[in-house]
C-alpha cells in the first residue's frame, strides 16, 4: 500500500478516528476535529497530507537530533537489514553491531559506565534500572532497600514502573500506584519559589530528599532516579545548587543515583550528556531518542563501575531481558547516528543554536505582556506564560491557555509543545541560523495569536 497517495486526506482521518488508538490522548476530542496526517520529513521540516511545510521544533519527540530523512541513517538500516535483520542475544550469542555499539557508547561516557544493556524503548531502560538496582541491593545483602524516590512532574515513561516512577499523578490515577515508590518536589524555581533566590531554593529541593530518606529509613531507599533537567514535566532547569547537593546526600546514604538520559542524552544540552552538564556522578543511565535520532527504537540502560562489578562479580542468572535486547539493525542505525553527530559536531551546534535560540526568543518576547520566563539549555527550552508579567501569576488550569498557544503553534505550522502554560521546545541539532530566526518568528506569531484570544475571553 502506498501510504502517501492512496487516499485523500478526510479517507485516513476516518480510517484513523475507526481504529488507531493513538498514545496519550483523549479520544473523543481527537474524533471530533481528525488527526493531522504527517506524510514525510527531510532537515527540521515536516511535510502533512495536503502538503503544508511544518516547522518541527520537537525534533520527533525530543528524537530527531541530525534532522529527518537523513541518508547515512536509512543507508545504516538497509544495509543491516540485508545482512542480518535479526538475531538475539539471549543464548550466548552476539550480533556485531550490538558489540560494537555498546564498546562506543561506553567510550563516550569515557569508559565510567563500561557496560550496556540495551532495550528498544525509554520505558524500557528505565524499567531495566529500576529492577538493577533492586537486584544490586538483594546482593550486596541489604534486599530492603526497594523503594525508588522519583519527583513531582518526572517523566520516566508510561509502563506500569516508568509511571510509577514518574511524578504525574494523572497517571498514577490511571494506572494504580505500585508500591515502593515515592517522590519528592520538583527543583521548579519558576514556579514552586516562594520567592527565595534560584540558589537557595535549589538547596531546599535537594534537601527534600535527604527529608524523605529519613522518613522513610535508609535501609528502605535503593536509589533515587531523575532527569538532569525535567522534560516532559516542562524543562525544568535546575538550579546551580541542586545537583551538587543531591550528590552529597545520595553518598551520605549510599542510594544509587540514575540519571535518566532519555531526553539529556547524546547532546541535548550542549555536552554528550545532562550529566556532563550537571556533573552527575551517577551509577546508572537511561538512554533513547537522540541514540538512533528516533529513526528506529532502541535504549539502553548504562551501569557504572559500583554496580556492574557487583552484578558480574557475583554471576547468577539475570532474569531480564527483551527479544529486541540489542536489536542489529537498531543498532547499525545509532552507530551512524552517532557517526553523524560525532562528525558534524553537533553536540556543539546543539550549543551555539541554543544559544542564537533563545537570544532570538528574547529579542521578540522579553517584553511581552504574556511571557514570564524564557529559558533552556542547549537544544532544548521553555517559554513560560504568565497572566501577570511582574507576579509571573499562572493562569486559571482550565482556561488551558498553554493548549491555546500549542494550537495555533500548530495551525501556523509549526510545532512546541504546552506542558500547563509551558511552552517547550527541542528542535533538531542541525537547525541553522536562518531557521532559527524562522523559530522564532513562529514563536512569537503564535503568542501574540495566543494573547489576543486570551484577553478576547477576559483572561486577562
Ligand atoms: N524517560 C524520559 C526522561 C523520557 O522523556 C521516557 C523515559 C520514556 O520513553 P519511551 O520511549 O518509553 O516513550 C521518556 C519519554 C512529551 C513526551 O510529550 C515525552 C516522552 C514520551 C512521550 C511524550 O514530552 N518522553
Amino acid at each position: 500500500m502506498d501510504t502517501t497517495v492512496t487516499y485523500t486526506t478526510k479517507q485516513w482521518q476516518e480510517m484513523d478516528a475507526a481504529h488507531f488508538l493513538h498514545p496519550f490522548t483523549d479520544h473523543k476530542a481527537l474524533h471530533a476535529q481528525g488527526s493531522r496526517i504527517i506524510t514525510r520529513g527531510k532537515g527540521v521540516y515536516l511535510w502533512d497530507s495536503e502538503d503544508r511545510r511544518i516547522l518541527d521544533g520537537m525534533a520527533g519527540l525530543w528524537s530527531a537530533a541530525v534532522g529527518h530523512g537523513h541518508p547515512e541513517l536509512v543507508e545504516a538500516a538497509t544495509r543491516q537489514m540485508s545482512q542480518l535483520s535479526f538475531y538475539n542475544a539471549f543464548f550466548k550469542t552476539a550480533t556485531t553491531p550490538a558489540i560494537a555499539l555498546a564498546h562506543r557508547i561506553a567510550e563516550l561516557t569515557g569508559q565510567r559506565f563500561a557496560h550496556v544493556f540495551f532495550a528498544s524503548s525509554g520505558s524500557e531502560a528505565v524499567d531495566s534500572i529500576i529492577r538493577t538496582i533492586r537486584h544490586y541491593w538483594t546482593l550486596a545483602g541489604e534486599p530492603s532497600r526497594q523503594i525508588i524516590i522519583g519527583r513531582q512532574y518526572g517523566y520516566h515513561g508510561s509502563t506500569i514502573a516508568g509511571s510509577a516512577a514518574g511524578g504525574m499523578s494523572d497517571m498514577h490515577k490511571q494506572a494504580g500506584q505500585a508500591p515502593g515508590f515515592s517522590h519528592i518536589m520538583a527543583p521548579y524555581w519558576y514556579g514552586l519559589s516562594d520567592g527565595e533566590t534560584e540558589e537557595n531554593f535549589g538547596l531546599r529541593a535537594a534537601q527534600a530528599l535527604e527529608e524523605r530518606i529519613l522518613e522513610l529509613g535508609p535501609e528502605n531507599v535503593a536509589g533515587f532516579l531523575a532527569e538532569p533537567l525535567q522534560g516532559a514535566g516542562g524543562v525544568i532547569i535546575p538550579p546551580s545548587t541542586y545537583w551538587p547537593e543531591i550528590q552529597r546526600i545520595c553518598r551520605k546514604y549510599n542510594i544509587l543515583l540514575a540519571a535518566d538520559e532519555v531526553i539529556c542524552g547524546f547532546g541535548r544540552t550542549g555536552n554528550w550528556f545532562g550529566s556532563d552538564t550537571y556533573q552527575i556522578e551517577a551509577d546508572l543511565m537511561s538512554v533513547a531518542k537522540s541514540l538512533t535520532s528516533g529513526y528506529v527504537p532502541l535504549s539502553a540502560m548504562l551501569v557504572g563501575k559500583r554496580v556492574a562489578d557487583l552484578l558480574i562479580a557475583e554471576g547468577g542468572e539475570y532474569y531480564h531481558g527483551f527479544t529486541y535486547s540489542g536489536h542489529p539493525v537498531a543498532c547499525a542505525v545509532a552507530l551512524a547516528n552517532l557517526d553523524v553527530i560525532e562528525r558534524d559536531g553537533l553536540v556543539g551546534k546543539a550549543s551555539s543554536q541554543g544559544e542564537k535560540l533563545r537570544a532570538a526568543l528574547r529579542k521578540r518576547l522579553d517584553d511581552h505582556p504574556l511571557v514570564g520566563e524564557i529559558r533552556g539549555v542547549g537544544l532544548v527550552g521553555a517559554i513560560e506564560l504568565t497572566a501577570d508579567k511582574r507576579t509571573r501569576a499562572f493562569f486559571p488550569e482550565q482556561a488551558d491557555v498553554g493548549m491555546r498557544c500549542r494550537n495555533h503553534c500548530f495551525r501556523n505550522d509549526f510545532i512546541m509543545r504546552a506542558v500547563r502554560d509551558t511552552m517547550i521546545f527541542a528542535p533538531p541539532f542541525i537547525i541553522d541560523d536562518e531557521q532559527v530566526e524562522e523559530f522564532a518568528d513562529r514563536a512569537a506569531h503564535a503568542i501574540d495569536l495566543t494573547l489576543t484570544e486570551v484577553k478576547d475571553a477576559g483572561l486577562c
